[in-house]
């Protein structure tokens, strides 16, 4: 191989891991999608997902996460009776420890890591509960 063919060759090696690095910056990154919900049910898709309850107490929310690697937040407000169900595959964490003791956290498919304020809001399906 002559000396430019070797420079070249180089050169498109170069562009190349550029690229890739590129590219796993643009479909990386640990946040995926932030949602606020609104209605109730409230739904994620298949995207890996943060949720987050309505806004306000005294709001009692139904929230799915649905497939991929999900957060579901009904710890913001309290004096509510929310369900958070991680309906998917996935790690998936599921948040309850809003100050009450009034919530579910209903785990699905996936490996689910419940946050609840007792455990009488942990459902058997929850592979990982924490007492917060
Ligand atoms: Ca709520
Ligand atoms: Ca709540
Ligand atoms: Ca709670």
């Amino acid at each position: 191989m002559g000396k430019v063919a070797k420079v070249l060759v180089v050169a498109a090696v170069l562009v190349a891991v550029a690229a890739a690095a590129v590219m796993a910056q643009g479909t990386g990154g640990s946040s995926g999608v932030s949602k606020q919900c609104y209605h109730i049910p409230c739904h994620g898709s298949a995207a890996k997902e943060t949720i987050y309850e309505r806004i306000g107490d005294g709001k009692s929310d139904r929230i799915y996460g649905y497939g991929s690697n999900d957060r579901l937040h009904a710890n913001t407000y309290s004096n509510d009776t929310d369900k958070v169900h991680a309906s998917g595959g996935g790690t998936n964490y599921l948040y309850v420890n809003d100050g009450d003791t009034l919530d579910g956290a209903i785990g699905g498919p996936g490996f689910d890591h419940c946050y609840v304020d007792a455990t009488v809001e942990a459902s058997d399906t929850c592979d990982k509960v924490s007492v917060r």
